[in-house]
């Protein structure tokens, strides 16, 4: 890593919700992690389509392409830092719970502005996932700690420093949601040019107040309290293999279980 983590970095996560490790995988891991995301993107397009964001399925690549992302998620020192940042009981999660984020190949879009879990439920099983209280929950630092490693330089993802201390979205960032719909960030009917579209992507991106594009340079990795405020814009021009996966815990892998086990009762 490129630098030792500092009581600064820790007081800049609890306040902000996201740090950057600069150049936090050395050069021959990301040349063979790289090879690897050569081949999960084929398989993500063939079968996901052109647009595919991710490929979430790395069981479906041969085991020699796997060992490169199980490198990674054992890195010492990287691990390391993690536990001074949050906690000892944290670690990289495994390959089983690591993806691939690809640029598309056809047209670029964007996902829509979300605070993950709370944004990709119905309010039924919302209720029932976080029966404990919504922010009782997202305030807990065993939970919720998502991690993007960049093997390309990528400036996809979006986020708003502090709004994982604000968990009540205030009227401007429900206005910046609403913005654009899904149907209009991706462009399916083609009713823009991509010149057009790209310039819609980056106003809805930037018309979150206090929206910041966390930039991201070979090798950097990106920690962030996923239900804070973020998204993701993508351009197909821009080549794009980033890794990710979350900073978990027991505690975490045990949420996950049984919002799945919910999930998968009450139909998502
Ligand atoms: O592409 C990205 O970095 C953002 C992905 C994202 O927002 C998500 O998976 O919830």
């Amino acid at each position: 890593m490129k630098s030792a983590l500092t009581g600064a970095d820790i007081a800049f996560y609890q306040a902000n919700g996201y740090l950057i490790f600069r150049q936090a995988v050395p050069a021959n891991l990301i040349t063979d992690l790289r090879r690897t995301a050569a081949k999960a993107i084929e398989v993500a397009r063939r079968l996901h389509g052109p647009q595919a964001q991710r490929l979430a399925e790395l069981n479906q690549l041969d085991a020699g392409d796997v060992t490169a992302v199980r490198a990674f998620s054992e890195l010492p020192e990287l691990n390391v830092a993690i536990q001074a940042l949050l906690t000892p009981r944290h670690r990289i999660s495994g390959v089983q719970d690591t993806s691939l984020l690809f640029e598309p190949a056809e047209g670029c879009w964007a996902m829509e502005w979300h605070r993950d879990w709370r944004d990709h439920m119905s309010a039924e099983n919302f209720g029932k996932v976080f029966a404990e209280g919504w922010e009782t929950l997202a305030a807990d630092p065993r939970l919720f700690n998502q991690i993007n490693c960049a093997l390309y330089e990528d400036p996809c993802t979006w986020f708003v420093p502090g709004s994982h201390r604000r968990l009540q979205d205030t009227p401007g960032e429900i206005r910046a949601v609403k913005a654009a719909d899904s149907a209009a960030l991706a462009n399916k009917r083609r009713e823009r040019t991509e010149a057009e579209q790209e310039i819609l992507l980056d106003d809805y991106c930037r018309g979150m107040p206090g929206a910041v594009p966390l930039r991201l340079q070979a090798g950097d990795l990106a920690i962030y309290r996923s239900i804070a405020w973020h998204t993701g814009s993508y351009v197909p021009y821009r080549k794009r293999a980033t890794l990710h996966c979350s900073a978990t815990t027991p505690e975490y892998e045990q949420f996950w279980k049984r919002a799945k086990t919910i999930l998968a009762n009450g139909g998502g």
